[in-house]
C-alpha cells in the first residue's frame, strides 16, 4: 500500500464541470454509465494522460467524445484506469458492472437490507464508476436510478427532483439534479421500499423546505424525534451562524447497515438507523442526545463540509473539527452547556487523550497517511474541535462569528484549506495565528505544570505555567504551543477576585495565554493567597499538574462557581485516592470523599445531571490514560472498592433517591427530565453496589414496570453490575424474548451482554453464534465486540486477558469490512502502558495479526504501527 503525503499535494490535471450518471438497479449487479464533461488545468502544459480511480469495475464500455475505445486503448490496473486524452475539453463515458449485494465493505454501493444505499466518503465513489474521486474535483451532478418498481419503489439521489416515469417491464425511474457543485464523496443515491415521513421547514428568506425522513417499514414508526431535532438544528444554523438551508428538499435515509453514524451526503444525508431512529420505549436518554446531536452535525455540514469542502483529505478536520464544534454549541444551547462540556470533555480523555499516547498518534491535521478512513478519529474530530474551541475561547463570540461569516462567504462553493479558516480569523481580528497552527501539525496532549507562590508581604501571587508534550511517532520534539487559560482566582469562600496581572490577560474573557514553555505571571492587589481556578471549561486540550492543598482542593470542588471546573476538582480527588488504592488497596479512603459526596448530594444549585456527572466514579476509559503502567487487576479493584465505599457510606441517601427521583408521569427528553434520570440511575447503581437486597429488588422492579427505555435501563443495568447472576440472566433472557423484533433493542441486548462483568470468550462466542448476531452488520458487532473491548474488567481478565480472540475476529472482519475491522485493532495498541502479564499477550495479538497473509491496508497500518 502507497503512502499518501500532505507535502505532495497537486492540483488535479483534469476537473470534470458535469456528471452525468444513469445507475441502472437489477437482480444480480448494477450498471453504471457515467458521462464526464471535463476540462483540463489550464495551468498545465501538454495532455497529461488522465488516470481515474475505479475499484471491482468490471468495464462494459469505456469512451472518449464520440470514440469507443478498445482495450489496447486504455489501462486498467491498480484501481486505477488509464487514458490518453488530446484535447483541454472532453467526454468521458464508462459503462461498467457492479455488485451491489456483494458488497460487505459498506463502501460504495451496497444492500442494507432490502435497500440499495451508498455510501462514499472518503473513497467509497470509486467503487461505483471510474471517477477523480478527490475532494478538490467538484462538478454538478445528475443523476437518473432506474430500478424494479415494486422492488424499490423509492429512488433518491442528492439535490431536487427533476424527473419521474414507468419503464417497460415493471421498472421506472427517477433522475435528481444537484446545482451545487460537490466532490464525489457527497454523492448518494439510495433504492428502497421505503416509508416516508414528511415535514416543512420555513427557512428565514421565507423559502419553504420539505423535509423527509425514510426508513424501512419495521423502523418507520421513530422518525418523529429526529424531525424534530432536523427543524431545530435549521433554525438553530440560521440563528448562531447566519446559515440557510438552500435546496428545496432536504431527506435523511435509516440504514441499518452503515458504517460510521452518518453521512451529510448533500440534500441526502444517509444514517445509521442507531444514530436516527428513536421512541421512548427503545431509546435511553443517552440515544435521544445522540441522535439529535447526529442529526444537527450532518446538517450543519450543509454549509461547514458541503457548501465548502475540503481541498484533500489532509483537510478533513477543517469540516469535522468545525462541524463537532458547532454540533456540541447546538447542544450547549439547546441543553445544558455545563452538562454538554463535561461530557465532552470525558469523551476527550477517554477517547483522544489515550490516542493521543499510542502509536498511532497524529495531529488534527496528518501529514500522511496509508488509508484514509483510518483517520476518522477522535484526534481529527474531538481534538480539532477543541482547536477550533481554542479559537472562539481566544476571540471571543463577536469575532468568531465575523470569522466564520468571512470564511463561507470567501469559499463558498470551493474547497477549502485549514489555513484558508485561519486567515478568516486573522483577517477579522487582526491577531496573529502564527504560533497557534502548531495545533494543527504537532500531535500529543500537552502537559501544563503549574506551580503557585503567595508573597504575603507584596500581596503578590505567582504562577509558573511549563509546558512539555511527550514525543509521538515522528516527531521527538515539539514547539511550545499557544495555550489559552480561561481562569479566575477565588477567594477561600470561592468568591471572583478581581484579576490585575502582568501576563497576556484578556480581562474581557478571561483568558490568560501561554504561549512559551515557561510562563510567569504575576497577580497582584491580593489580600491573601488565592486559589487559582485555572483551564475553566477546560479551555485547553491539555493535562494539567498543579499541587494542591487539600484545603484549595475542596475550595475547588464545593465553591469554584464554574461548574466544569468544580466536577473536574471532585473528580480529581476521586482520581487520586484510585491511584493510593491502585497501589495499596488497603489504604484508608480519606474523609474528604465523604465530605464531597455530602456536599454534593445536599447543593440545592446543581442540577440532578451535573450532580451526576460530580459523584460518578472516572471511567476506566478515563482512569486508563492517567496511570502507567496499567495493572489492569489492581485499577479494576482499585475503582470497585472506592465505589462500594460510598455506595456504603451512603446507601440510606441512594435509596431515598431511589425513590424520591422516581417519577409515573409520561417520558419527556429535555435536559430537566433526563438529568433527574441520569440522576436516578447513578443512585439506584450506588444503592445496588451497596449489597443491600431491597435495592436489587428495586432495580428489578423498575425495570418490569418501566415505560421507556431511560427507566428500563437504569434498572436493568443496576441489576447486571451486581454479584446476582441468576437475575441478570433472567432479566437478560425477558428482555430479549420482549424486544427480539425491534432492531435498536436487539443491538442494546448484544452490548448488555458483552459489558458484564463476567462476559468471557466462550460467552463471546456464544453470543456471536446466536441468531440476533450477524457478522456483517458493523452495528452488531459493534454491539459484542466493541463492547467486549470496552468491558475493562472482563476484557483484561483470565489468565492472560481476551486479544487472541478479538484478534481472531480482527482477522475474519477484516475479509468482510476492513472499515470496521480496523477500529478493534485499536483496542490492542496501547500493549505498552499494560503491565507484562497483559502487555506481552496483547503484542502478541497484534503479531499474529500483522503475521496473517491478505491484510486490509486499513487493518495492517494499524496494526503494524501498533508495532513499531
Ligand atoms: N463525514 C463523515 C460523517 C460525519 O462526520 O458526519
Ligand atoms: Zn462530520
Amino acid at each position: 500500500a502507497r503512502t499518501i503525503r500532505l507535502k505532495d499535494y497537486k492540483k488535479p490535471d483534469y476537473t470534470i464541470k458535469k456528471t452525468d450518471l444513469t445507475i441502472q438497479i437489477f437482480e444480480n449487479y448494477t450498471q453504471v454509465e457515467s458521462t464526464l464533461h471535463m476540462h483540463k488545468n489550464p495551468e498545465v502544459v501538454g495532455f497529461p494522460v488522465l488516470q481515474l480511480n475505479g475499484i471491482d469495475q468490471q468495464i462494459q464500455q469505456i469512451q472518449l467524445d464520440e470514440l469507443v475505445l478498445t482495450e489496447s486503448d486504455y489501462q486498467y490496473e491498480d484501481e486505477l484506469l488509464t487514458v490518453q486524452p488530446g484535447k483541454d475539453e472532453f467526454v468521458f463515458k464508462s459503462i461498467t458492472h457492479i455488485k451491489p449485494n456483494e458488497n460487505t465493505s459498506l463502501e460504495g454501493l451496497y444492500q442494507s437490507g432490502t435497500m440499495i444505499c451508498s455510501q462514499c466518503e472518503a473513497e467509497g465513489f470509486r467503487k461505483i464508476t471510474f471517477y477523480l474521486d478527490r475532494p478538490d474535483v467538484m462538478s454538478v451532478f445528475t443523476t437518473r436510478i432506474e430500478a424494479d418498481a415494486k422492488q424499490y419503489p423509492i429512488l433518491l439521489s442528492n439535490g431536487n427532483p427533476v424527473e419521474q416515469g414507468e419503464l417497460a417491464g415493471g421498472r421506472h425511474f427517477a433522475t435528481w439534479h444537484d446545482p451545487f457543485p460537490k466532490p464525489s464523496y457527497l454523492f448518494a443515491a439510495v433504492a428502497g421500499d421505503l416509508v416516508r415521513h414528511d415535514d416543512v421547514f420555513v427557512t428565514q428568506s421565507g423559502r419553504e423546505v420539505s423535509l423527509r425522513i425514510f426508513a424501512e417499514a419495521h423502523n418507520a414508526h421513530k422518525t418523529d424525534f429526529a424531525l424534530d431535532s432536523l427543524k431545530r438544528s435549521m433554525a438553530w444554523d440560521e440563528k448562531r451562524y447566519g446559515r440557510e438551508y438552500d435546496l428545496d428538499i432536504f431527506m435523511i435515509v435509516a440504514s441499518d447497515f452503515f458504517n460510521m453514524g452518518a453521512m451529510e451526503n448533500k440534500g441526502l444525508n444517509i444514517f445509521n438507523s442507531a444514530a436516527v431512529l428513536a421512541s421512548p420505549e427503545t431509546s435511553s436518554d443517552d440515544r435521544f442526545d445522540r441522535i439529535e446531536a447526529i442529526v444537527a452535525h450532518e446538517y450543519f455540514h450543509n454549509w461547514s463540509g458541503n457548501r465548502v469542502t475540503c481541498r484533500d483529505w489532509f483537510q478533513l478536520t477543517l469540516k469535522e473539527g468545525l462541524t463537532v464544534y458547532r454540533d456540541s454549541q447546538f447542544t450547549a444551547d439547546t441543553h445544558n452547556a455545563t452538562v454538554k462540556r463535561i461530557s465532552d470533555v470525558d469523551m476527550l480523555k477517554a477517547a483522544q487523550f489515550s490516542e493521543d499516547a499510542g502509536p498511532n498518534a497524529h495531529p488534527i491535521q496528518p501529514q500522511e497517511y496509508v488509508e484514509i478512513n483510518n483517520f476518522y478519529t477522535a484526534t481529527v474530530y474531538e481534538k480539532g474541535a477543541e482547536v477550533i474551541g481554542m479559537i472562539h475561547t481566544i476571540l471571543g463570540e463577536a469575532l468568531f462569528r465575523q470569522g466564520t461569516d468571512l470564511y463561507f462567504e470567501t469559499f463558498d462553493g470551493q474547497a477549502a484549506t485549514t489555513d484558508d479558516f485561519i486567515g478568516c480569523m486573522e483577517k477579522v481580528s487582526g491577531h496573529d495565528f502564527t504560533q497557534f497552527k502548531r495545533w494543527y501539525v504537532q500531535a500529543g496532549t500537552p502537559n501544563v505544570a503549574v506551580e503557585e507562590s503567595f508573597d504575603a508581604n507584596a500581596g503578590q501571587y505567582k504562577l509558573t505555567f511549563t509546558q512539555s508534550c511527550r514525543p509521538t511517532p515522528n516527531q521527538p520534539e515539539k514547539r511550545p504551543f499557544v495555550i489559552p487559560v480561561k481562569m479566575a482566582l477565588l477567594s477561600e469562600q470561592g468568591k471572583e477576585l478581581p484579576i490585575s496581572c502582568d501576563g497576556d490577560f484578556n480581562s474581557d474573557t478571561s483568558v490568560l495565554l501561554l504561549k512559551e514553555a515557561t510562563t510567569v505571571v504575576t497577580f497582584s492587589g491580593l489580600n491573601a493567597k488565592p486559589v487559582a481556578s485555572l483551564f475553566r471549561d477546560f479551555s485547553a486540550p491539555v493535562t494539567v499538574d498543579m499541587a494542591l492543598s487539600d484545603q484549595d482542593q475542596m475550595t475547588l470542588a464545593t465553591k469554584d462557581s464554574n461548574a466544569f471546573n468544580r466536577t473536574n476538582a471532585l473528580q480529581s480527588v476521586f482520581v487520586e485516592v484510585i491511584r493510593k488504592l491502585n497501589a495499596d488497596i488497603d489504604s484508608a479512603i480519606p474523609e474528604s470523599v465523604d465530605e464531597l459526596i455530602k456536599a454534593t448530594l445536599g447543593d440545592g444549585s446543581l442540577v440532578d445531571a451535573v450532580k451526576a456527572q460530580m459523584i460518578t466514579l472516572p471511567s476506566f476509559a478515563v482512569l486508563r490514560t492517567m496511570f502507567s503502567p496499567i495493572n489492569a487487576q489492581a485499577l479494576a479493584f482499585a475503582r470497585e472498592k472506592l465505589k462500594r465505599h460510598i455506595a456504603v457510606t451512603f446507601a440510606e441517601q441512594w435509596q431515598q433517591l431511589a425513590n424520591s427521583l422516581a417519577s409515573a408521569q409520561p417520558y419527556e427528553f429535555n435536559a430537566a427530565e433526563a438529568g433527574r434520570r441520569a440522576l436516578h440511575g447513578t443512585a439506584i447503581s450506588y444503592w445496588v453496589s451497596s449489597g443491600q437486597v431491597e435495592a436489587i429488588n428495586f432495580a428489578e422492579a423498575l425495570y418490569r414496570a418501566a415505560e421507556n427505555q431511560s427507566d428500563r435501563l437504569n434498572g436493568l443495568q443496576a441489576v447486571l453490575s451486581s454479584d446476582d447472576q441468576e437475575r441478570s440472566e433472567k432479566l437478560l433472557t425477558h428482555y430479549y424474548r420482549q424486544w427480539k423484533d425491534d432492531t435498536q433493542m436487539v443491538e442494546t441486548w448484544l452490548a448488555l451482554n458483552a459489558g458484564q462483568k463476567s462476559f468471557d470468550v466462550a460467552q463471546a462466542n456464544a453470543l456471536m453464534a446466536h441468531e440476533a448476531f450477524d457478522l456483517t452488520n458493523p452495528n452488531k458487532v459493534r454491539s459484542v465486540l466493541g463492547a467486549f473491548a470496552s468491558n475493562f474488567e472482563a476484557f483484561h481478565a483470565g489468565e492472560v486477558g481476551n486479544y487472541q480472540f478479538i484478534a481472531e475476529q480482527i482477522v475474519k472482519l477484516d475479509q468482510v469490512n476492513p472499515q470496521v475491522a480496523a477500529r478493534f485493532t485499536k483496542v490492542l495498541e496501547s500493549w505498552r502502558v499494560f503491565t507484562e502479564d497483559r502487555g506481552v499477550p496483547m503484542k502478541q495479538a497484534l503479531e499474529m495479526i500483522v503475521s496473517t497473509d491478505g491484510l486490509s491496508p486499513d487493518v495492517s497500518e494499524l496494526a503494524m504501527n501498533a508495532l513499531k
